[in-house]
């Protein structure tokens, strides 16, 4: 059976509406998706194929981590090769090449003042290992006070009870009860009247990074672990950093000696032009959390990279004693380390961790060219990211991005992601220009299409 037709079919002892059934679908609205199934089957290159064989031009790099293109040989193969030599190998006591490999190699990509990298599965675990790391990390200084971390509203950091506590998106907080006690949240930063149909970096809302200043007197800095924020807000609808902005938040965690923590699950393996976000805004955190582009999205893996001086505040105490008790089962899988392995070798080959440069233009242009179709209200665009805001039908949030994501995925073979009603796109890093005018004119023709 190839690929195509084990998509379209289902076991045969289910009809097909009870095998979607089974699946509790996650950040989906299950019900709504059941009654109109959006499948895809297959991949390769820029492209999603359907279980019908409809080709899809994959505007969204899946959900933000396909970064070198769908199904690249060299890491598939590598994950092949893994899979058949070394399944499985514990690192909690043990080691296998691969992963001091791999963790040397981030390093050099990172260049100082990094110089550790931890290991996970997820964004979500990356951002819950650093915020222990701080904690952690201010214990052993003697700071053992420094508990509160700082967020920001409508921040995504994944789902554990740390990241949705950091977070800033209500739905993804109010279910779930008071989760970390101690934190509090930045103001977000974007602002329609402010700060609409900005090219790149707002010049407004640089200001925003005092109120910083208003947290940490309110609670005393000697009571704060960290702040986190992402570089770009990717889930909450490519939020672009005000100029100066991120800079205001590294000089005043600095004078009051709390760490910041940038969230790079997204901004992270080239998708802002530089191989981390934190190098192409020119402002260094002391932690960083990356995933998905790690190994554009074919194996579960995350990552926490250190500052130098955090990995050796830990390594104290007597050398047989476990100096950080964390860690997850399958940290730096060989599979995950394999893939990851064969990607950066693909992104150095291709050039793929600073391509966005060369494209950023052409690709703020393209989008900034779909201002005065009916019912946007803002477009936002940085690195190989965008933004189309709509404005919410009366009484209907939501549903004038599901209707363009529908029209845009049935009528026009385009997938992009919706988040209410904001459209965002991040291509693979591999789009031509062409592709990408094709992304914008497909997206112009499905929100022609919509009321
Ligand atoms: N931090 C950031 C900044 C993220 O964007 C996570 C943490 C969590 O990563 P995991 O691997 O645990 O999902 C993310 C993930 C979307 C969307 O379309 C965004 C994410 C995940 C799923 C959907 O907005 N970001
Ligand atoms: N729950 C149980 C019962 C376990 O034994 C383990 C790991 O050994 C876990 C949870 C944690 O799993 P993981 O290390 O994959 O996060």
């Amino acid at each position: 059976m190839n690929d195509i037709a084990r998509g379209a079919t289902f076991a045969p002892e289910h009809t097909a509406q009870q095998e979607l059934d089974a699946l509790w679908m996650p950040f989906t609205a299950n019900r709504q998706f059941k009654d109109r199934p959006r499948m895809l089957a297959r991949a390769e290159g820029m492209h999603y194929y359907t279980p019908e064989g409809r080709q899809v031009l994959d505007g969204s790099a899946g959900l933000w981590c396909v970064n070198a293109g769908h199904c690249r040989k060299p890491i598939v193969e590598a994950i092949a090769q893994a899979a058949g030599s070394l399944d499985f190998a514990p690192t909690f006591n043990m080691g296998h090449p691969m992963a001091f490999e791999l963790a040397q190699r981030l390093i050099d990509l990172a260049g100082a003042p990094f110089n550790h990298v931890f290991f996970c599965n997820s964004g979500s675990e990356a951002v819950d290992s650093a915020l222990k790391i701080a904690l952690g990390y201010h214990r052993l200084r003697g700071e053992g006070q420094r508990t509160r971390f700082i967020g920001r509203e409508r921040g995504y950091h994944g789902v554990g009870f740390g990241g949705v506590s950091v977070g800033g998106i209500v739905g993804n907080r109010k279910m779930f009860g008071t989760m970390l006690p101690g934190v509090d949240h930045l103001p977000q930063t974007w602002n329609l009247k402010e700060t609409a149909f900005s090219r790149g970096q707002p010049a407004w809302g640089e200001h925003l990074a005092d109120e910083l200043e208003r947290i940490i007197a309110l609670h005393d800095a000697s009571t704060i672990a960290a702040v986190i924020v992402e570089p770009v807000a990717g889930s909450a609808g490519v939020l672009v950093p005000p100029k100066g902005y991120l800079q205001k938040l590294r000089a005043i965690t600095e004078k009051h000696g709390i760490l910041l923590i940038f969230d790079e699950v997204i901004t992270g393996f080239g998708r802002v032009g530089q191989p981390f976000g934190w190098q192409r805004f020119g402002v260094a955190p002391d932690l960083y959390t990356v995933a998905k582009g790690i190994n554009s999205g074919t194996v579960p893996m995350g990552a926490v990279f250190a500052r130098a001086g955090i990995y050796e505040t830990f390594m104290q105490g007597p050398a047989g004693a476990i100096e950080f008790a964390h860690g997850y089962t399958y940290s730096a899988h060989p599979l995950a380390c394999a893939a990851a392995l064969a990607t950066l070798d693909v992104y150095r080959d291709e050039g793929l961790l600073t391509r966005v440069g060369e494209l950023e233009q052409h690709w703020e242009d393209a989008l900034h060219s779909l201002k005065g179709v009916r019912n946007v209200i803002d477009i936002r665009n940085i690195g190989l990211m965008g933004a189309v805001e709509l404005a919410p039908r009366d009484g209907a949030p939501g549903a004038r991005g599901y209707d363009a994501h529908c029209k845009a995925f049935f009528e026009e073979d385009l997938l992009v992601r919706y988040t209410g009603d904001i459209i965002a796109m991040s291509p693979p890093l591999i789009v031509s220009r062409n592709q990408i005018d094709e992304i914008v004119a497909r997206l112009r023709r499905a929100l022609e299409k919509i009321d």
